[in-house]
């Protein structure tokens, strides 16, 4: 029922949304309000398990002040002049723990189910390890022959396209990730400590210095995401966000490739990658 439930939120947001943008997948949007659209299986389970939990609260508040309500209308003093001496009843008292216990215990099943799903990566065939920096990110392929780079924001003045730039968002070398692969992260931070977020991945992960932290997805859409360091890390926080290029395996390799030798010759090919996949949007079924 929540799912179901929680599938109907979704297309309303989703056809809400379609109604603002004619651009192909891409979860930034203008005046955008909801959650970024999911992205990963993991981050639809969250939406899930995030309208479920809404709906018990909502639930539970409307019950409340529903009694409130009642309270103050049948037993104020001039609705009831002579307040009734009781103190115990058994039966309400046996009531009011065990059920928000049977509450509990519904949140919390689902709630581990969720945990374990976001936690045991499963066989990874590929590694990215993420640094953070006072103000910015280090991305690593260890696996594709080395590449590095960093990847700053764009100011103001460096945006030379408003739609495919989005102000604070985008960034001058995006991170590039192929589709359809379950990937590795592994986070760490040379300073403070950051938090690497990308919420349609349904990854939120903290970047510890002297530590490694890793985590997973498996995206299903070609396209742009982005994300932002989301823990408070000094001065420019607010101005490190994260872009992933989402593109697919053949496009990955070719990009790979360039990136070895050259990377702005690597980051000409995105542009090109985009009309493709404008043209043929890639989705990739989920497991
Ligand atoms: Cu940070």
């Amino acid at each position: 029922v929540f799912r179901s439930a929680n599938r109907l939120y979704g297309a309303i947001i989703a056809a809400s949304t379609c109604l603002v943008t004619t651009r192909s997948w891409a979860t930034a949007q203008p005046w955008g309000t909801y959650l970024q659209p999911a992205d990963t299986q993991v981050a639809e389970d969250i939406h899930t398990f995030g309208a479920m939990t809404f709906w018990i609260v909502g639930i539970i508040t409307l019950f409340v002040l529903g009694l409130l309500v009642y309270v103050a209308v049948r037993f104020n003093a001039k609705a009831n002049p002579v307040p009734s001496k009781t103190s115990h009843n058994t039966l309400i008292e046996v009531v009011w723990t065990i059920a928000p216990i049977m509450i509990l215990l519904i949140i919390a099943v689902p709630s581990f189910r969720l945990l374990y799903e976001e936690l045991v990566i499963p066989d990874a065939k590929m590694t990215i390890k993420v640094t953070a920096n006072k103000w910015y990110w280090n991305y690593e392929y260890p696996e594709q022959g080395d590449i590095a780079f960093d990847s700053y924001m764009l100011k103001d003045e460096e945006r030379t396209d408003p739609v495919k730039q989005p102000r604070l968002l985008a960034v001058d070398s995006p991170l590039v990730l192929p589709v359809g692969e379950v990937i590795r992260i592994q986070v760490t931070a040379t300073d403070v400590i950051h938090s690497f977020a990308m919420q349609p991945f349904g990854v939120k992960i903290d970047a510890i210095p002297g530590r490694l932290n890793e985590s997973w997805f498996k995206i299903e859409n070609a396209g742009t995401f982005y994300g932002q360091c989301s823990e408070l890390c000094g001065q420019n926080h607010a101005f490190m966000p994260i872009e992933i290029r989402a593109v697919t395996a053949d496009q990955f390799a070719k990009w790979t490739e360039a990136a070895k030798t050259d990377l702005n010759a690597a980051k000409a090919l995105l542009a090109e990658f985009d009309d493709e996949n404008a043209k043929a949007p890639t989705t990739v079924a989920a497991n």
